[in-house]
């Protein structure tokens, strides 16, 4: 159906997704409605011009302006489950995410990565290897890049790269993908769902009409559920396998392999820890999907940075390295992050976490906490990671925290921020967290 024949189209929500919706609805001749529950969302600053061009209502939410609606496409950060959003559904109006109504128009190939974590570090890595293969993509959605800001803008690509959350996938019905990849399926986000299984239907959503189905075999909850017609199958995991990607132990030490030979050596990644030899095999699995060879996509890895906050080095002194790992915002992150990192430490391994749980149950890290040496936590639910471990230092800010471990690290040591929470407790959101982490390291040896 034509977006002209609605007679109201509503946004609900005026950040990042709202604004790129009333943009591309206001290029397809249609005047949106516009709520967002805050009397200043971020979109009345930053896009004054489309606010000027829609109907706006800024302040709760009212009933009658979503019963007036035949279509609501609902930005990410909303829940739901809010009583209005219900009783709209409950009267039938139709809600669908930004990622869908990109569905219903798109015209290239489009793959797409789901999980937990690591979902940025695949998204940018694939958009890498296409590049270095001389494709165009466009990497775009949870990433920060609404998926259709690049339908508004005259840009010249040949296929997408997205990066969706469980929260975009919740209102997606008819998205057709050449590959998708589930990387991980650990408890986030339970302040969003009734439960665990609750998200991961939002996150298996990803394969509804995808044609090759990408799954980690060491994660059997991505393992997709059902079988449809012209629908393939690829896994990837950290063992040995005749099919997929896989992992084979070479005299020289480990590689990549690809259906049984070896394609990669683990040591000439770009990218540290195990977490993210995952990663480069979901990039290289998602590459084939668009029909890149995976030995061509093994040389498409060469050349790509570790993104900002993600165990990012920020400061050594000393022989003692500070890593930013802010964007480990759920204990799975952290527990990857501390895995991974702590056989390259040969001293002290420090760690400072904390902040909002987001509901989740921290106790899933008391045993990678036996490897940590001391445990700095700070934050709304920092008591309760300091409750899985004797001697836990608790403070009030990260400056105290930076201090502390200052004082008790030795030669050879790592201070990691891996905080297994979201940073919206204290901080504008992980980005300023990670940022003031490596400002108060650099201002503490600035002064001692
Ligand atoms: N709003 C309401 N009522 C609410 C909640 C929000 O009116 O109850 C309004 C806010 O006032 C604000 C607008 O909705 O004006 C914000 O919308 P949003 O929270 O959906 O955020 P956007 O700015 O549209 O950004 C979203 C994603 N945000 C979330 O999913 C929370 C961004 O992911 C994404 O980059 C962007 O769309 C482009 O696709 C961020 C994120 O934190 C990075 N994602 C979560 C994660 O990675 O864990 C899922
Ligand atoms: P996302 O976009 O899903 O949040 P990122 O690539 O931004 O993922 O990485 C977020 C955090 O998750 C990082 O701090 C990193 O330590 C951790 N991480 C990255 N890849 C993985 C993985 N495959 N498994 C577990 N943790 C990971």
């Amino acid at each position: 159906r034509p977006l002209t024949e609605y007679s109201t189209i509503t946004v609900l929500g005026f950040g990042l997704t709202g604004v790129s919706c009333a943009r591309y609805l206001l290029t397809q001749g249609v005047r949106p409605v516009v709520l967002d529950s805050r009397t200043n969302p971020p979109g009345l600053t930053d896009a004054k011009d489309i606010a000027a061009q829609c109907e706006c209502y800024f302040g709760p939410f009212q009933l009658e302006h979503l019963l007036q609606s035949d279509l609501i496409i609902v930005s990410p950060g909303i829940d739901r489950r809010d009583a209005n959003l219900q009783m709209a559904a409950d009267a039938g109006i139709p809600m669908i995410s930004d990622i869908e109504l990109f569905a219903w128009v798109v015209s290239i190939p489009v793959v797409a990565v789901t999980g937990s974590n690591g979902k940025s570090t695949v998204t940018e890595l694939t958009g890498h290897i296409l590049r270095n293969c001389g494709m165009k993509p466009a990497v775009a959605g949870n990433i920060g890049v609404p998926v259709l800001d690049y339908l508004t803008d005259a840009t010249d690509h040949d296929c997408f790269v997205l990066e969706l959350s469980s929260f975009q996938l919740e209102l997606v019905e008819s998205l057709k993908l050449k590959a998708a990849c589930i990387l991980n399926i650990t408890a986030d986000h339970l302040d969003r769902y009734d439960d665990e299984r609750a998200y991961e239907r939002a996150k298996h959503r990803i394969f509804q009409h995808t044609s090759m189905c990408i799954w980690n075999r060491d994660d059997v909850k991505t393992k997709p559920v059902f079988r449809r017609k012209g629908m393939t199958k690829l896994s990837f995991g950290t063992s040995d396998a005749a099919q997929g990607f896989g992992l084979i132990r070479k005299p020289e030490g480990l590689w990549i392999s690809w259906q049984d030979k070896a394609l990669l050596k683990v040591a000439s990644l770009p990218i540290q820890g195990m977490h993210n030899v995952l990663n480069v095999q979901a990039a290289m699995a998602l590459a084939y999907g668009l029909g890149v060879l995976p030995v061509e996509a093994a040389r498409g890895v060469k050349g790509f940075k570790a993104l900002p906050h993600r165990c990012e080095p920020v400061f050594e002194h000393n022989g003692t390295r500070w890593i930013d790992d802010s964007k480990a915002t759920n204990a799975g992150a952290a527990i990857a992050a501390i895995e991974g990192l702590r056989p390259t430490v040969p001293g002290q391994l420090i760690l400072i976490a904390g902040g909002d749980a987001k509901g989740a149950d921290l106790s899933v890290l008391r045993p990678v906490l036996a490897h940590v040496d001391v445990l700095i936590t700070l934050g709304r639910d920092g008591s309760k990671i300091a409750e899985l471990k004797p001697g836990a230092r608790q403070v009030q800010s990260l400056n105290e925290a930076v201090a502390y471990a200052a004082k008790h690290c030795k030669n050879d040591s790592m201070v990691l921020l891996s905080p297994a929470c979201a940073s919206l407790d204290m901080f504008a959101n992980y980005k300023e967290r990670g940022m003031k982490f490596r400002a108060a390291v650099e201002a503490y040896y600035a002064h001692n």
